[in-house]
C-alpha cells in the first residue's frame, strides 16, 4: 500500500478543476489545451486533477471511467475529493442518488453492485495530495499538520474512522458543547475532512448548502497561505470574475457545478467554468476556449 500523499508529475502540468460528471466540458477543455483521446499532449505535458469528479453533472461513471483510464495509463494523476469520499463511507447527499440507484431527471443511474465497486475501487486507489519541491495539490485544504498525518496513512476509509472514532470519544466527555462546536471538531479534527472539504468555522449567518442549512461554513484558509510551494486546490467553486492571484495557493474550480445545480441566477451562465490551470507558465485556459494569464506573487 502506498501512502496517501504521493509525489506529483515532474515537468510542465495543466491541473484541471472540479468535473462534477460534466463530460462534454471535459473533452471541450482538453481539446483546447491539444490532448488526444487518450489524455496524450504534444509536448508531454501531462494532466493533474483535483477530485469531485462526481454528482450533480449528468454522467459521473463514464467521467469517472475517462479519468480512470488516463490515471491508469500514467498520463494523469488524480486527488481524491469530498463528493467522492461521501461514496466509499456511504453517505447519501442531495446530489449523490445516482450512484445509489436512484433516478435523477436526466442523471446516468447506477444500476449493478459491480459498477459501484468498479469506482468505489478507483477511489479506494486515489491519493489525498500530491508533493514536489515547488508546487502541491490538494482537493480542499492543505494544512501542514493533517498532510504529516496523512503521510504515514496508506487507507483512507480507516484514516478516516480512526480519527472521527477518537474526536467522538472525545466529545462523549463534553456536554458542555454546542452542537455547533461539536460538528467543528468532527470536521477540523479529521485529516481526510479537512483535506477534503477544508476547514470550518461557526456560521456567522444561516448558511444553506443543497437545501440544508448549516451550523458551520467554509474559512478561506488560502488567504492565510505563505509558503514558497505554490498550491493547486478545487472545492471552492469561485466564479471566474473572482482573481486568483492575492496568494500561492490557487483554487482552479471555477464552478463549473453550478451550471447543473444550485445558485444559478447569482452569475451569467458564463461566470460558471471548467479551467485548467497551465503550471509552471502560469495562465488558465477555460472550456469556452478562452486563456487568461495569471499574475501570480513569486518569492
Ligand atoms: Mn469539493
Amino acid at each position: 500500500m502506498s501512502s496517501l500523499v504521493r509525489p506529483l508529475f515532474s515537468g510542465p502540468i495543466d491541473i484541471v478543476g472540479d468535473l462534477h460528471g460534466d463530460v462534454e466540458a471535459l473533452e471541450r477543455l482538453l481539446s483546447h489545451l491539444h490532448y488526444d483521446a487518450q489524455g496524450i499532449h504534444p509536448h508531454g505535458r501531462r494532466l493533474v486533477f483535483v477530485g469531485d469528479l462526481v454528482d450533480r453533472g449528468p454522467d459521473s461513471v463514464s467521467l469517472v471511467r475517462r479519468i480512470r483510464s488516463f490515471v491508469e495509463q500514467g498520463v494523469a494523476q488524480c486527488v481524491l475529493g469530498n463528493h467522492e469520499l461521501n461514496l466509499m463511507l456511504g453517505k447519501r447527499k442531495a446530489n449523490n442518488g445516482w450512484f445509489f440507484g436512484h433516478k435523477d431527471g436526466g442523471l446516468v443511474v447506477v444500476k449493478d453492485k459491480a459498477v459501484r465497486d468498479e469506482l468505489l475501487a478507483f477511489f479506494q486507489s486515489l491519493p489525498l495530495a500530491l508533493v514536489r519541491e515547488d508546487a502541491r495539490i490538494v482537493h480542499a485544504c492543505w494544512q501542514p499538520d493533517m498532510i504529516d498525518m496523512a503521510t504515514t496513512a496508506n487507507d483512507t476509509i480507516e484514516f478516516y474512522e480512526f480519527h472521527a472514532f477518537g474526536t467522538r470519544l472525545g466529545l462523549a466527555q463534553r456536554a458542555d458543547l454546542k452542537p455547533w462546536q461539536r460538528e467543528m471538531r468532527l470536521q477540523n479534527l479529521n485529516p481526510v475532512k479537512v483535506l477534503t472539504s477544508g476547514l470550518e468555522v461557526q456560521a456567522k449567518s444561516s448558511v444553506e448548502i443543497d437545501g440544508k442549512k448549516r451550523l458551520l461554513e467554509r474559512y478561506p484558509w488560502w488567504q492565510d497561505y505563505e509558503d514558497a510551494e505554490f498550491c493547486f486546490f478545487g472545492h471552492y467553486s469561485l466564479p471566474f470574475r473572482i482573481p486568483r492571484d492575492a496568494s500561492r495557493a490557487i483554487c482552479v474550480d471555477y464552478g463549473l457545478s453550478k451550471r447543473w445545480v444550485g445558485s444559478k441566477k447569482q452569475f451569467p451562465h458564463d461566470e460558471y467554468r471548467l479551467g485548467a490551470y497551465r503550471y509552471p507558465e502560469h495562465f488558465v485556459v477555460f472550456d469556452n476556449g478562452q486563456l487568461v494569464e495569471q499574475h501570480v506573487h513569486a518569492t
